[in-house]
């Protein structure tokens, strides 16, 4: 485009020039020769200048470009962080991962925690080793397993989104539940997720999260706590109540921190207001001991509120440094509102936008997510680090995600669908004490085309 300008400016000038030559005279005509050079050398100088340093090329290029992502959406990224993010994301060579993946860079958060090395050789620390993995399946003809925990003895436990807690012990699943309870089995809501405590088996209890419908009707959560009797589950001791419940929206992530805190995620129960009110327990993620009681040091004094505006927050994970992320599902219609899912970095008395926002918003009165789903869909749900990446289970999206960030713990290096469409709805995920990854299918939730031998539980194990 420059070139043709150039060279029909060059062609006008020469026809200028010539027609001045023939009409003027002596002393002038050469002053508007002259000044006829000096317009074409600046006009001339000035497109070759345009074409080495101008933002469609050239090298060094630190301009805020737009850059699509696979959804068609566009993400104002830094083009030297968003270019790493693919390289590190393709050098997972081995996984049976679809040719598109690695093709969706995260919208990258802004300029202060950037990288700021070449596009072509990211740091390493910041890009972990390339995965391998064998996909088996460890147990069949499971019923929506939700919540997965692995007892230091090997056993793993498992929700039944039914209502009930079922174990896996010597690799076998064992056919009678560990415990039955007395859930609503209504829409999103039933068994949901499950927590070991921290010093099992010397203190003997199980966790776990469920919807129930109260007297007057309505449908609530609540969080209770199992004792291990022998080979079976006893009685449940209520720890928190009256959680808002609905047919959907219900949350239920639960897990113990490294602060040994029980961290405990709602919904807001499809009344989308109450998220940001720190006086409701809906739409929050909630913090309290192994006894129920209410930490000493939570954001909110006398509160289990620990953050606050989330829609629906289902799973929990830390990482080494013991930085907790959320999932959370992002809408799907709320003011014609849709997808967005997150990920996002949770901070004591942290506003995550809902439901003001969904999404990265750059709103300073919020926190945004480190990763959005832009316009795909994921259903983000169960979480769990391995080896390095933070591991997401999406259940619209048919895939496990496999997420890396750099030391800030938020700049993503990778961002990648492994198994997608192999396996359907992915909900449960757990590292293993046997060094493998355990991912759950949700095939028979209502919403999958279950398989014959639906639900399974997978095992990812590392090596081809
Ligand atoms: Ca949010």
């Amino acid at each position: 485009m420059r070139i043709a300008v150039l060279a029909l400016g060059a062609a006008a000038g020469a026809l200028l020039a010539w027609l001045l030559l023939r009409t003027a005279s002596g002393r002038r005509r050469v002053a508007m020769l002259a000044l006829v050079l000096v317009v074409a050398l600046g006009a001339g100088l000035g497109a070759l200048l345009s074409l080495t340093f101008g933002p469609e090329g050239g090298s060094g290029s630190t301009f805020a470009t737009p850059v699509p992502d696979a959804g068609g959406r566009v993400a104002a990224a830094r083009v030297a962080a968003a270019t790493p993010t693919r390289a590190a994301a393709a050098t997972t060579p081995g996984l049976p991962t679809p040719p598109a993946a690695g093709a969706t860079p995260a919208p990258a958060k802004p300029p202060a925690a950037q990288p700021t090395g070449t596009p072509a050789t990211p740091s390493p620390a910041a890009s972990p080793a390339p995965l391998r993995f064998t996909v088996a399946v460890a147990a069949s003809g499971l019923e929506v397993p939700w919540g997965l925990v692995f007892a230091p003895d090997g056993r793993a436990f498992v929700s039944e989104r039914p209502g009930r807690i079922r174990v896996l012990a010597g690799g076998q699943l064992q056919p009678a539940p560990w415990a039955v309870l007395p859930v609503a089995h209504v829409g999103e809501g039933g068994l949901l997720g499950l927590a070991l405590h921290p010093q099992f088996p010397a203190e003997p209890y199980l966790y776990a999260y469920y919807t129930y419908r109260a007297p007057d009707g309505r449908l609530l959560n609540r969080v209770v706590r199992l004792r291990a009797e022998g080979s079976r589950g006893g009685a449940a001791q209520t720890l928190l109540d009256d959680i808002p419940g609905a047919a959907i929206h219900d949350g239920g992530g639960l897990a113990f921190g490294p602060d040994g805190k029980l961290y405990v995620g709602t919904g807001d129960a499809a009344q989308r207001s109450v998220a940001p009110r720190p006086d409701s327990v809906a739409g929050k993620v909630l913090r309290i001991n192994a006894d129920g009681s209410v930490p000493a040091d939570n954001p909110f004094v006398g509160s289990p509120v620990y953050s606050l505006g989330h829609r629906n927050v289902q799973g929990f994970a830390w990482d080494a440094q013991g930085r907790l992320y959320a999932t959370e599902h992002g809408p799907s219609g709320e003011d014609g509102r849709c997808c967005r899912d997150e990920v996002n970095l949770i901070v004591p008395g942290g506003n995550y936008g809902w439901p003001t926002h969904a999404g990265i918003a750059r709103d300073p009165r919020f926190r945004d997510p480190v990763v959005e789903s832009g316009m795909d869909t994921w259903a983000p749900s169960g979480a769990a680090f391995w080896r390095g990446s933070l591991f997401v289970a999406a259940l619209r999206g048919v895939h496990l995600r496999r997420l890396a960030f750099g030391p800030d713990g938020q700049t993503v290096v990778a961002n990648e669908a492994l198994l997608l469409d192999r396996y359907g709805r992915l909900r449960a995920v757990a590292a293993g004490p046997d060094g493998a990854l355990w991912v759950g299918t949700s095939n028979r939730d209502g919403r999958g085309r279950p398989a014959p031998d639906d639900d399974r539980l997978l095992r990812l194990v590392p090596g081809s």
